[in-house]
């Protein structure tokens, strides 16, 4: 089975983007992404053994446990790759920053001997493969904010429609304020 950990949007930011990504697709061709599957991928694991999914799991309770729920801001439209064949994204930045947690998800899977994506973190949501920004002028983005209490293990498989949907498998919160880390 196919893993990723990610951050899941609150309802008024997936309007947000979806509502984005249909503006965008006027000016911008490209394989438009479903906007129910917009999300922040903080690691990627990639196939896994069904049996090994519980460890995944526990990857993600253990260091979603360590780290403050972050802010999260949703930017501006970015792209990564070639103008001709790019992923177009709204980049993304949590407060505090989400890299942190990224490479402790990673460690930790490597330390667990789970498989991941070692490439660069960039936090984002993806909007479209395939994308032929060359001469396009993709219409501004009114940032989003909003705060990310959990974050979650994601399947990503195809529906009996043959449709590309990432599912959550298991949620995680993020560490809850107490007296003790209020400084009290
Ligand atoms: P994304 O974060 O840019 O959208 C499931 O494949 C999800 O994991 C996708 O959302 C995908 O890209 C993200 N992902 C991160 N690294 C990946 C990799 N090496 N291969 C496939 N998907 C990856």
């Amino acid at each position: 089975m196919r893993l990723f950990f990610g951050l899941s949007l609150p309802p008024s930011a997936r309007e947000a983007t979806a509502d984005y990504a249909r503006r965008a697709a006027q000016a911008v061709p490209g394989r438009y992404a479903l906007p129910d599957n917009h999300h922040i991928t903080l690691a990627f694991l990639g196939e896994v053994e069904p049996a090994r999914a519980g460890e995944a799991e526990a990857v993600l309770a253990a260091c979603a446990t360590a780290f403050p729920a972050p802010q999260v801001t949703i930017r501006g439209p970015a792209h990564f790759g070639r103008e001709e064949n790019a992923i177009f994204i709204l980049r993304a930045a949590g407060e505090p920053p989400l890299a942190p947690l990224h490479d402790a998800l990673v460690r930790t899977l490597q330390e667990r001997r789970l498989p991941f994506d070692p490439g660069p973190f960039s936090p984002h949501v993806t909007l479209a493969r395939h994308a032929r920004l060359a001469g396009a002028e993709p219409p501004p983005f009114a940032p989003v904010r909003f705060c990310a209490v959990q974050a979650h293990l994601f399947l990503s498989a195809r529906d009996a429609e043959g449709v590309l949907r990432y599912t959550p498998l298991a949620s995680a919160p993020f560490m809850t304020d107490s007296p003790g880390n209020l400084g009290l």
